[in-house]
C-alpha cells in the first residue's frame, strides 16, 4: 500500500495535552522512513478553546467542528490521489473528521479500551474523544457533521479490545451505553490464539474498511503513555497478531492512530516501539 502520513493533532480537552505533540514524536522516531511512507503534512486545526458548550456539552465545539471538516477534506483528498492516509492523532475526536472524508459503504475496525460511546449529556469531561463512536453512528450530540445521519453503519462496525465493566460489580456507573448493533469483541476476546483467529474472520469479504487504532486498547503495563490507561489490555504481540491479517486482508483503505500522550514518554522509548510495531505491520 502507499501511504501517506497525515498529522492531525487534535487535543479534545482543550488544554495542550500530550496528545498534540504524538505526530511529531512518531516523525521524530522515523515512522516515514521506515514505512517509506510519503508525507501528507497536518492539518491546520487544533482544539485550544477548553470551555464546554452548554448547548451540545461538547467542549471547544466550533474547533471540533472546524478541524472536522479539515480532516475530512485532507483524507478526501489522499484517496483521490490514490494513496492509504494514515492520520495521526491527536485523540480520538479526529475519527468523525477521518470518517467524514471516506466514501460510504465501509467497515470499521475500531480497537479501544473504551467504547468512546457517550454523548454531550454523558460524557463526565466534555471531551469528544469520549463521544467519537457515537457521532459517527449518528447517536452523539448534533451539529458536529457536516452530514444528516451516520457516517458508518453500526452494523459495520466492529470494536476490538474494550474492557467491559462487570455490571454485577455494583460501583454506581450507568449501564455502558452502545448501539446494539455494534458488534464486540472485548479485551479478554483477543489474547494470545484468539487474537489471530479474531482477525482471520474479519479479514475475510471485500468490504472496504478503515482500521482505527486507539493505542490505549494495549495494556497500560506495555504502553503507560496514555491520558487514560486501563488496566486489562492486550500486549504487543497480540495486537499485531490481530491487525497483520486485516492489514494483508486487501480491505484496508486507511487507518488512524491515536491516544499517543507523548508528554508521558520523556525519553521517546514508546514512540520507538510504536514506530517500530507499525512500520512492521504496515511497511510492504
Ligand atoms: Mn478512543
Amino acid at each position: 500500500m502507499r501511504w501517506s502520513v497525515l498529522d492531525a493533532p487534535l487535543d479534545s480537552s482543550g488544554r495542550g495535552r500530550g496528545e498534540r505533540r504524538a505526530p511529531a514524536a512518531l516523525r521524530s522516531a522515523g515512522l516515514l522512513g521506515r514505512l517509506g511512507a510519503a508525507d501528507a503534512g497536518a492539518v491546520d486545526a487544533g482544539i485550544t478553546d477548553p470551555v464546554r458548550d452548554p448547548e451540545t456539552g461538547v467542549i471547544g465545539v466550533e474547533h471540533l467542528r472546524r478541524a472536522t471538516r479539515a480532516i475530512a477534506a485532507r483524507v478526501t483528498e489522499l484517496l483521490d490521489a490514490g494513496h492509504s492516509p494514515l492520520v495521526l492523532g491527536g485523540d480520538c475526536a479526529i475519527l468523525p473528521g477521518t470518517l467524514q472524508g471516506l466514501p460510504a459503504g465501509f467497515d470499521l475496525w475500531f480497537l479501544d479500551a473504551h467504547l468512546d460511546f457517550e454523548d454531550g449529556r454523558t460524557s463526565p469531561t466534555g471531551e469528544a474523544a469520549d463521544m467519537d463512536l457515537s457521532i459517527v453512528t449518528d447517536h452523539g450530540p448534533a451539529g458536529v457533521l457536516d452530514r444528516e445521519g451516520p457516517l458508518v453503519d453500526p452494523d459495520q462496525v466492529h470494536v476490538l479490545g474494550h474492557r467491559p465493566r462487570d455490571p454485577d460489580i455494583g460501583d454506581g456507573l450507568e449501564a455502558v451505553r452502545v448501539d446494539p448493533a455494534v458488534h464486540l469483541v472485548p479485551a479478554d476476546g483477543l489474547r494470545g490464539p484468539d487474537a489471530a483467529a479474531v482477525g482471520r474472520d474479519l479479514a475475510t469479504g471485500t468490504t472496504p474498511a478503515w482500521l482505527h487504532l486507539d493505542l490505549d486498547v494495549l495494556d497500560p503495563v506495555v504502553l503507560p503513555a496514555v491520558s487514560y490507561p486501563e488496566p486489562g489490555g492486550l500486549d504487543w504481540a497480540d495486537l499485531t497478531a490481530l491487525v497483520g491479517p486485516l492489514v494483508r486482508s486487501g480491505r484496508l483503505i486507511g487507518m488512524s492512530v491515536t491516544d499517543f500522550n507523548a508528554d508521558e514518554d520523556p525519553d521517546g522509548r514508546h514512540a520507538e516501539r510504536i514506530a517500530a510495531v507499525l512500520a512492521d505491520l504496515l511497511a510492504d
